[in-house]
């Protein structure tokens, strides 16, 4: 029987010994629970911010906190990510975290999932000024854009990168989803997104459709 909440405490207390032991554990018995890790490893990442917040973790913890959840990724990913079987999509996509955001663990998790559904991403990576993706987006012929950031300051980014389209002309041309910690349905009006979500499969849900329409 895995116990959650103490995987949970342990990626909120950076016990690696634990966190692989319970994840490997996930895997040995089929992987069926492997959502249910990564949610609980997502509970986790949430205590070492408030660790950070209150002072007692630092910038050290956070980066050694990303590479604990790369890690359990990597364990649990062939039991997260499904080949979508007869719903395979073919369809190319931009996705990168925007500007002035660095983090980019989220969005390599999307990445992850929406190739094995059969996207093809144009990871653009972290940082991505909204010329960038609006000049890519034009230049690639792509209608499908997906942004991730997690700090409070990403909201302004999305907001930017949507006026960008605007700006140029294309916003009726793409679709556009956004997704990361601070966001919700408050922000996906306020930034104009066409859809927001917080988990890879609603993610894959959204990103499907606007390709069968596209
Ligand atoms: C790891 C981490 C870091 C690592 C990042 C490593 C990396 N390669 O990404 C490092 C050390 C670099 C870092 C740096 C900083 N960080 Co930091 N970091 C975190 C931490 C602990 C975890 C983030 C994470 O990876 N979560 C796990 C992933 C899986 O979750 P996720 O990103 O939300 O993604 C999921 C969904 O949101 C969704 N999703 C994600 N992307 C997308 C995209 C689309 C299109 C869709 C649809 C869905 C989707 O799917 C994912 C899977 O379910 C958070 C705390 C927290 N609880 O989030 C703080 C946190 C985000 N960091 C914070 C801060 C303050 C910083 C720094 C400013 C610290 C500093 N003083 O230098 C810098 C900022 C640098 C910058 N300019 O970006 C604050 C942000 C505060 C705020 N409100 O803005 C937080 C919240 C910590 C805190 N409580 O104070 N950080």
């Amino acid at each position: 029987m895995i116990d959650f909440n103490k995987l949970a405490e342990a990626m909120g207390d950076l016990d690696e010994d634990v966190m692989v032991e319970t994840l490997e554990q996930v895997m040995a018995e089929g992987g069926a629970d492997a959502q249910k890790a990564m949610e609980a490893c997502q509970k986790g990442m949430d205590t070492v911010g408030s660790l950070f917040e209150e002072g007692e973790y630092f910038v050290g913890d956070l980066i050694y906190a990303g590479e604990l959840m790369t890690k359990a990724v990597e364990i649990l990913k062939d039991a997260l990510i499904t080949d979508g079987g007869e719903d395979t999509v073919k369809a190319r996509m931009i996705l990168c975290t925007v500007k002035d955001d660095l983090h980019d663990i989220g969005k390599n998790i999307v990445r992850s999932m929406l190739e094995a559904a059969g996207f093809e991403v144009l990871d653009l990576g972290i940082d991505v000024a909204p010329e960038k993706i609006v000049e890519t987006a034009k230049a690639e012929g792509i209608n499908i854009i997906g942004l991730s950031g997690v700090l409070t300051l990403a909201i302004d980014s999305m907001k930017d990168t949507i006026d960008a389209f605007k700006e140029a002309g294309m916003r009726d041309d793409v679709k556009i989803v956004i997704g990361g910690a601070p966001v919700n349905a408050e922000v996906c009006e306020q930034t104009g997104a066409d859809a927001w979500a917080s988990s890879p499969q609603t993610t894959i849900d959204y990103c499907k459709s606007w390709a069968k329409t596209a």
